[in-house]
C-alpha cells in the first residue's frame, strides 16, 4: 500500500499541518507532496490539485492512488488503517471527549482563525486580538484544561500520550506563538509540549524556510 500526503505551504496551511503532524509523529511512512498557494482575486488557489481531489483543497491523501480529502478524514483514516499506532485514546470515554474536541476545532473558531491566521515564520504580537477571537481562545484554553485535568495524566499531551487531538491543535498551538497571545500556566506547558514533538519542530522548521509570500495569509504584512 502506498500512501500520498498532499499539502499545500507549510507556512500557512494549517489544515495540512494536522495530518502531516499526525502521520510524521507516530512514523507511518508517506511520501510528502507539496502544492504551492496561488492568490486568486484576493483569496487562494491550489495550481495542481485537480490532479488530485476534485475539492481543490489540501491536505488530501493519496492512499494506493485513492483521494481522502479534509483533514478530519484523512486522520479518521489513518486511525483506521493503522490501529497499533493507537492514534485515538485508547479509554473509550477519553476517545469520546477527543473525538469531540476534534470536531469543535474542525467546524469552529473562525473568529480566531481569519484575525489570526496560521503563519509560522512571522510574529505579530497583540495583533487579531479582537474580542470574537479572544472568545474563542478562552474556549480553546479551557478545552485543554479539560482534557489534560480529565486525561492527561500520562504524560503532557491533551490525552496524556500523543493522540490526534494534539495533531488538530498544533496549528493552534503556532498561531498563540505568532500572535504573542497570553495564556495561563497550564496552557504555556501544553504548547511547549506541542512544540517540543519532533514531527512539529520538523514541519516548523520547514515552514521557517519557505520563501513565498501569499498576500490573502498575511493581514498584518505588506508584499516586500
Ligand atoms: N476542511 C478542510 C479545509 C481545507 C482547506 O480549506 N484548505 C485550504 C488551504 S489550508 C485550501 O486548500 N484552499 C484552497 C482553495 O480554497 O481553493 C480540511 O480540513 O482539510
Amino acid at each position: 500500500m502506498t500512501l500520498q500526503l498532499v499539502i499545500g505551504n507549510k507556512n500557512y496551511s494549517s489544515w495540512s499541518m494536522r495530518p502531516w503532524v499526525l502521520l510524521r509523529q507516530a512514523q507511518i511512512p508517506f511520501e510528502e507532496v507539496q502544492l504551492k498557494f496561488a492568490e486568486n482575486d484576493g483569496g487562494l488557489t491550489v495550481p495542481g490539485i485537480e490532479k488530485y481531489s476534485a475539492a481543490g483543497k489540501v491536505p488530501v491523501l493519496m492512499v494506493d492512488g485513492q483521494p481522502v480529502w479534509d483533514s478530519l478524514a484523512i486522520c479518521e483514516t489513518a486511525a483506521e488503517m493503522f490501529p497499533e499506532k493507537k492514534l485515538w485514546p485508547e479509554d473509550a470515554a477519553a476517545r469520546r471527549v477527543a473525538r469531540s474536541v476534534c470536531a469543535e476545532m474542525h467546524s469552529g473558531f473562525q473568529a480566531m482563525r481569519g484575525a489570526m491566521v496560521m503563519n509560522i515564520r512571522s510574529r505579530h504580537p497583540g495583533k487579531g486580538a479582537t474580542p470574537a477571537a479572544m472568545k474563542d481562545v478562552q474556549r480553546i484554553v479551557s478545552l485543554w484544561s479539560m482534557c489534560r485535568e480529565r486525561f492527561g495524566s500520562a504524560g503532557p499531551l491533551l490525552f496524556g500520550r500523543f493522540s490526534v487531538a494534539d495533531a488538530f491543535f498544533a496549528p493552534v498551538v503556532t498561531r498563540f506563538e505568532t500572535y504573542g497571545v497570553p495564556l495561563p500556566p497550564e496552557a504555556q506547558a501544553y504548547c511547549k509540549a506541542v512544540h517540543n514533538l519532533e514531527a512539529v519542530r520538523e514541519w516548523c522548521d520547514a515552514a521557517r524556510r519557505e520563501t513565498e509570500f501569499v498576500q490573502a495569509d498575511e493581514p498584518y504584512a505588506t508584499k516586500p
